[in-house]
Formats: C-alpha cells, structure tokens, sequence
C-alpha cells in the first residue's frame, strides 16, 4: 500500500469534493499475450468507456478526475507515471481485463512504488477473481459491479477510515489482511441509465475504428449485458440493463453537437434487443435531425427483421455487425448460439446488404468440435455471402463461462486463477473437443484472414469507401500486419 496518506473529510460541495483520481488505461507494449495485443492494434483506437463511465460517476460527486487514455496517446508506462504524479491524485484507478493482469500489475505496482496514492480496481475481470486480485498488496481497493452502484460510497468510506462491509461489491484486505469481498447486490433506482462516458476527459478527436469511414467516431453501449447464453461469453444470461431510447439518443445528440462526432459504433452485442425500443430511438433520431451522422450497431441475425433494418437505415444506420461465429450448425448448437441455422444466418445478411448496409461478421476458430473441415465450412460462409468486412477471433477460455468451467472439471485445474495469484503461464490453451493446437488455430486464422480479405471484391469494397488517406494507411498497416503474422507462424 502507498504509504503516509492522510485521510481527509468529505466537504459539502459533493460527496467526493476535493478528492483527486486518476484513471489509467495503459498501453501494453511487452504483453506476454502478444497475439491478443495484435488483433487489439488492428481494431484501432477505440475510447476505454468502462473507465469514461467510472469518470463520470465520481465527477458527478464533486471529484476531480483525470483519464489517461495510453494507448490513444501512444504513452507508455515511464510517462504515464510523470503524467500521473504531476496531477497529484488520492487514487488510481484501472480497469481490469482478465487476459491483461500480467500488464495491468506491472503497472498498478510501478505506479504504487512511484506515486503516493491509493491502487483502485475495478472491470469485469473484479467479477471474475477478485479475492485473487487484492492478495496483490500494491492494491489497496476494489469495485466488482457497475460504479454508480457502490462507488461513491466505497471511496467516501474509506476515506473516512468507515467500515466497508456494508458497501455492496467492495473488495478490501481487513486489518487482519484477509480479503473480504462483499456480494454485488443492486440498488433500486440504478438498473437502467447510467450517466454516459465522460469523453470531454478523452483524446476524442484522435479516437478510430479500423473500419470507420469518419474522421470523428467514437464507441457507446446502449445496453449492458446481455441475456443469450452463447457458451464461450463471459456476458452469458448477465442481468441486462437496458438504457432507456431517450437517454442514447441524448448521448448521441450530444457527441453530434459537443463533441463534433459523426460516426458512432454501438459495441453492446445486441442493439436490438427490444425492438420497440429501437424504433423509438429511430423516432427520436429522425425528430432531432443530426444530419451526417453515421452508426452502426452489433446484432443476431434472429432479433431483427425487414422492418427494422428499414428503419434504421433511414435514420442513419450504415453497418451491421452480426456474431455469426462459425459456418458449421453443429457447433452453433454445441456452444448454445441458437440461430436458426446456418441458412436463415445467410437470409439475414443477404437482407441487409440489399438494403444497402456495410455488412461484418464476426468468426470464432477454436470452438468445441473445431475441426480443418468445420474451418472449412466458415470460409466457405465468409467468401459465399454478401459480407464485407469480418473479424475472426481464436477462442481463448475465459474464466465465467461454461467452455471455461468445463475445462476446469476435466482436467481439475483453474489455471487463470493461478495466473492471477503468481504469474503462471496460460499458455498453450486447453480446449474443449478439438485436436486442434495453438499453432494450428492461429495459423487457421492468418490464413482464413488472408482468404477474406486478399480478394479482388475485398479491394474494390476497400477503395469505393475511402474516404481519406488516413483510412488507406490504416487499412495498409492492417494488412501488413496480417501479412506479417502470417509469414511468421509459415516459418
Ligand atoms: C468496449 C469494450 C472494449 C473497448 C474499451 C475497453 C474498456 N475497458 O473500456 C476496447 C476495444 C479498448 C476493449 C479492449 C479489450 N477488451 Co473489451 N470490451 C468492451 C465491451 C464491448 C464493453 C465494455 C463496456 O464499456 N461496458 C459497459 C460498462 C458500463 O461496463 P463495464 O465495462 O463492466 O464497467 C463498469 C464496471 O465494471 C465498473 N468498472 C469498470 N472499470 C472500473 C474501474 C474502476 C477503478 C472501478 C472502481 C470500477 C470499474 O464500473 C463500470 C461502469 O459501471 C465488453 C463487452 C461488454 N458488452 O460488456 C468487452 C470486454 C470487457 N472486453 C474484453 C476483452 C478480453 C478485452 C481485451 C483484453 C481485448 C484484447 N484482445 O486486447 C482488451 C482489454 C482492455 C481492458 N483493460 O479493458 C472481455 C473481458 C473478459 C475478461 N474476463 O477480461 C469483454 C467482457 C468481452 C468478452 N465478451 O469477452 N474492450
């Protein structure tokens, strides 16, 4: 823990007035997982909401916050501490992704050592381990759950040396140093809205999607959670929060007027959800007349119809993402992503790109039940329908959800645990029912990569929507680095 704080009082001008905190999303630069952190480049620089809605919160009870955005910023640690120190803060805080820890830790101990002030966790990976997480002493607290929930509370409380037990979802060493977690819960008043990112507090204007077309783009969620059980997601049967039409389209309204964005992509997995709730929005969308801005959101192919992506496209939707994760029915079955089929997968997007929308999917390699010939059958999906862009991930266990606890029954061994509490390799990845290995699968998404993309109705796609050079160089430096990846697991 960072030594010699003084604790101080609350004053009136807001629960946390006078309390100065700084949150920090770093750039990994020597990350163990360097694949991870390829694909992450590729996708491009995308704002760290969880830690603008974090802001957003304390700044609504009187604190001083500041978010440093490292890897927008191309910042690394050293600067990151000079930053930091210079603003003086009572705590920092970093948002915890389960696959980063090995990075987030060299950085939550180099600023512990470095700066006085107190280590603030939180993210999703607080729902995951969090007992683990504080035996880590250089951090001094943590926050499993949403922060409007519990936060103000937590840090007022323990800044007024108050007894943190009652405070749900805080995570805390007791004067005995044994870690207490407390159970989650939720507040009535606090299942829907959420004040929206603070991206005044962002390098906004430098934010990017590797496929945005807009100079201005940024990211929302206009839902938390998700209630579909797809096997290998962590947000699987999550309590879904929905925000209400008028608040997203404020916030839209907002980044449109404010901040000068004119593209936003939605990241929640499935926008349309409720489909009321979506026309609303498109109602509202149409009365407040943001003309130029473009969105786009994520989607199943089985929670929408004709009508919805007429009306969304008239309102100025212009790209549908949509999971379709693999071209083999027997493993949508296997991991519980109940679409129709295949072929009601194929109507869908034929539909949309009718209808004129920039179409992506998203393929998962590595499943249970992943074989050469089930890879096969996704490429042949891929180049077969009218999709435009696609972005494959190999799966990579996590820890809450059920490939992952399946894992852990078999073969008796939680390792992500173990790497969370010393440093274990996760390394090569155990899988569930397939042959095949680390190397394959990565060599099987290169290669799938390269199918999609190095082909002449890629090119022509690729060119008819550029509209600046930075797109072309940024299309470039993706395709160079797929190139390149492959190239290395070819030797
Ligand atoms: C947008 C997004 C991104 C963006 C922004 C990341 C960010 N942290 O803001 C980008 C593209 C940069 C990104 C990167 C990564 N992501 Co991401 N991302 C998401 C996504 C789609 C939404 C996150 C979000 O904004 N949620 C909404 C907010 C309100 O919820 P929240 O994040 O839980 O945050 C709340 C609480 O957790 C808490 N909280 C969060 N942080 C903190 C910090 C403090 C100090 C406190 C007190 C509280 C607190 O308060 C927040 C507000 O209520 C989620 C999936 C999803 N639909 O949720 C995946 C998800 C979080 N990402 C995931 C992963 C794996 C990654 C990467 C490792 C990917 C990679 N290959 O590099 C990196 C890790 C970066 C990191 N440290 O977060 C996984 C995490 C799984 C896990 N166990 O770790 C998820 C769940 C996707 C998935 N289904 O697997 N991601």
């Amino acid at each position: 823990m960072a030594q010699g704080r003084t604790v101080r009082n609350s004053s009136e001008e807001g629960p946390l007035a006078g309390l100065k905190v700084a949150l920090v999303f770093p750039t990994f630069l020597d990350a163990d997982l360097a694949s991870h952190q390829d694909n992450a480049r590729f996708l491009g620089a995308i704002p760290p909401l969880s830690l603008g809605y974090v802001a957003s919160v304390l700044r609504g009870a009187g604190a001083d916050v500041m978010v440093l955005d490292c890897p927008t910023l191309g910042m690394g640690l050293t600067r990151a501490v000079d930053v930091v120190r210079a603003f003086n803060p009572d705590y920092i805080g970093f948002t915890l992704a389960t696959v980063d820890w090995l990075s987030s830790l060299e950085w939550m101990q180099r600023m512990n050592a470095e700066i006085s002030a107190y280590i603030l966790v939180g993210g999703i990976h607080m729902e995951c381990y969090p007992k683990e997480t504080l035996t880590h002493e250089c951090i001094e607290l943590g926050l499993a759950g949403h922060a409007d929930i519990a936060l103000v509370e937590l840090l007022q409380t323990h800044q007024e040396g108050g007894d943190l037990s009652a405070i749900p979802g805080a995570v805390f060493r007791n004067q005995e140093g044994e870690v207490i977690v407390v159970p989650e819960g939720t507040r009535p008043g606090r299942e829907g809205d959420m004040p929206w990112p603070a991206r005044d507090l962002l390098p906004y204007q430098q934010h990017f999607s590797i496929v945005s077309t807009e100079t201005y783009f940024t990211a929302a969620m206009s839902n938390f959670g998700c209630p579909f059980r797809c096997e290998f997601c962590i947000l699987r049967g999550d309590a879904l929060r929905q925000r209400s039409a008028l608040s997203v389209v404020d916030e839209m309204e907002y980044c449109y007027r404010e901040l000068g964005i004119r593209e936003i992509d939605f990241f929640d997995p499935v926008f349309t959800i409720r489909r009321n709730r979506v026309l609303e929005i498109c109602d509202e969308l149409e009365r407040r007349q943001l003309k130029g801005l473009i969105w786009s959101i994520r989607a199943r192919t089985d929670a929408l119809d004709q009508g919805l992506l007429d009306r969304m496209w008239e309102v100025g939707c212009r790209r549908i993402c949509y999971g379709i994760e693999s071209g083999s029915n027997e493993i949508l079955r296997r991991v519980d992503k109940r679409m129709r089929s295949t072929e009601h997968i194929g109507e869908v997007i034929r539909a949309t790109k009718k209808r004129g929308y920039e179409v992506l999917a998203f393929v998962m390699i590595g499943n249970p039940l992943e074989s050469y010939r089930s890879v096969g059958m996704t490429r042949r999906m891929l180049t077969s329908l009218p999709i435009d862009l696609v972005q494959i991930a190999s799966l990579f266990p996590l820890p809450n959800t059920p490939i992952y606890d399946e894992i852990v029954r078999r073969t008796g061994q939680d390792y992500w645990r173990e790497h969370i509490l010393h440093g274990t390799p996760v390394q090569p990845v155990i899988r569930l029912d397939t042959d095949l290995d680390d190397d394959e699968l990565s060599h099987l998404v290169t290669q799938t990569y390269m199918h999609f993309y190095f082909r002449p109705k890629f090119a022509k796609f690729a060119l008819s929507r550029l509209k600046e050079p930075a797109q072309l160089r940024r299309g470039l430096e993706a395709a160079a680095g797929i190139t390149r990846t492959f190239l290395a697991g070819a030797r």
